[in-house]
């Protein structure tokens, strides 16, 4: 239940200067400063775009994070997707002490990892092997290799906004961090390794046609994210995934569908269950290891065959399978499988979307909001977003207004309109009671601008 919090009132005005941290946060964050670039490891944690001073994150229980001044806030980052079951669920945690307990890595093959792969497999009717990594970043980055050696070409396509990891050759029209401060390409990245990268936009099945035939006979793999999560959440068109499948078999590429952050999140099985595609990779993080750093990508096993020590294509690493993260991701995997839990979370988290809809409305406030199984996200916006250009063309003072308010008031958003949000089983009616106070005054706030 939520509790209020010690260092602010239940309610708090936004002004455009207001800090959005408290005193020890800031200070904390003063410090991190010094000895971290940015302060922070990821640099979307260091709320640049709104002005800079996170909250330091102190603990979370349930649905709630507490920071550094004892702040509370209704979390849905929730550590951007892999607590499907809010923070430091007694199962997971339980499932790290025993795991810890005999041992905190071996660098060698332990039980539990071909019970996860065989969980994945379970779940992908695409997947007969799969490999365990430490992060989505190895996951996509592999794949994409793994797509090069079994095709002998080399071209990859991607779409404009979508974020597949920091990989030299992903980082080109890349979402996340990379939308949020406006850097889609990263410097210190040869021009030749990026040009091996076209990106189009999201959504359109033409320019992905227009590119294989501008690319003829090189494209090793489209790669995509099946719901775009990392410009705001832009979920596929009606016939987008099953499009790119028709043309990556007609043109003898491989189809990789990133599903770091949608598998396990919107269905089990992910989207591509629910959209009915079946792609000849698929990738996996975030949920699969319950918070800790565990990764996966797998296919059929002829093409998995191609991976080193079976064949030429190498990957590898001192942290895969890691047996404490195997541990965590099979507790959270565990939690979501009871029959039903999909469409019991969409249908809370439906109370949550359809009350901001009916606010914004009610306040006159341009809006869209959007939800598959427990992955949601809005756009200020009067028509629907279907790509990167209108995400962008969203209403960003809007959306920084509502973020202030929100944060101000006890709920942690993603600081970016660029990032999608997550619900978890540990929400519940309180958190949306919470939430929808806030985005009541959050919203008011945005129709006076
Ligand atoms: N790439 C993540 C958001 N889509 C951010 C990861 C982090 O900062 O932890």
């Amino acid at each position: 239940m939520p509790r209020p919090s010690p260092s602010r009132p239940a309610t708090a005005a936004v002004t455009a200067t207001a800090p959005l941290t408290g005193p020890k946060s800031q200070a904390l964050f003063a410090a991190a400063q010094q000895v971290i670039p940015g302060g922070v490891n990821s640099p979307v944690r260091a709320w640049k775009r709104v002005g800079g001073n996170p909250p330091i994150i102190t603990s979370g229980t349930g649905a709630w994070i507490t920071d550094a001044d004892r702040r509370r806030y209704v979390d849905y980052v929730l550590s951007w997707g892999p607590l499907l079951h809010g923070h430091a669920h007694p199962a997971v945690v339980k499932a790290v002490q025993q795991a810890a307990a005999k041992g905190l890595g071996f660098g060698a093959p332990t039980p539990g990892e071909a019970v996860l792969a065989q969980t994945l497999i379970d779940a992908f009717p695409s997947i007969e092997q799969v490999r365990l990594v430490s992060s989505g970043t190895e996951a996509c980055m592999s794949a994409l290799r793994l797509a090069r050696a079994a095709t002998g070409k080399e071209v990859v396509i991607k779409c404009d906004g979508c974020y597949h990891g920091h990989a030299d050759h992903l980082l080109v029209a890349a979402g996340s961090g990379c939308a949020t401060f406006n850097q889609p390409d990263s410097s210190g990245v040869p021009a030749a390794f990026a040009s091996l990268t076209v990106s189009v936009p999201y959504n359109d099945l033409a320019a992905v046609e227009a590119a294989f035939a501008k690319h003829q006979g090189n494209v090793a793999a489209v790669i995509v994210e099946p719901i775009a999560g990392n410009m705001g959440f832009v979920p596929p068109a009606p016939g987008w995934l099953a499009g790119l499948r028709t043309l990556c078999t007609r043109e003898k590429s491989l189809l990789v569908i990133d599903e770091v952050m949608s598998g396990f999140r919107v269905a089990w099985g992910g989207m591509q269950v629910l959209a009915n595609v079946k792609p000849d990779l698929t990738c996996l993080g975030k949920t699969i290891g319950g918070g800790l750093a565990v990764a996966a990508y797998g296919g059929k096993k002829d093409l998995m065959a191609h991976l080193a020590p079976l064949g030429g294509c190498y990957q590898a690493g001192t942290l895969s399978g890691n047996p404490v993260g195997v541990a965590a991701g099979l507790a959270n995997l565990k939690l979501a499988s009871k029959p039903g839990f999909y469409t019991s979370q969409e249908k809370k988290l439906g109370v949550l979307t359809d009350g901001l809809a009916k606010l914004a409305k009610r306040h006159g406030v341009p809006f869209q909001v959007g939800r598959i199984g427990t992955m949601w996200g809005f756009f200020f916006h009067d028509r629907p977003v279907t790509d990167f250009a209108s995400a962008a063309a969203s209403n960003q003072q809007a959306w920084l207004t509502f973020f202030r308010t929100m944060t101000l008031n006890g709920v942690y958003l993603a600081a970016s309109p660029f990032e999608a949000a997550f619900w978890s089983s540990a929400h519940g009616p309180a958190e949306v009671r919470h939430t929808l106070a806030a985005a009541d005054q959050a919203f008011a706030a945005v129709a006076a601008l």
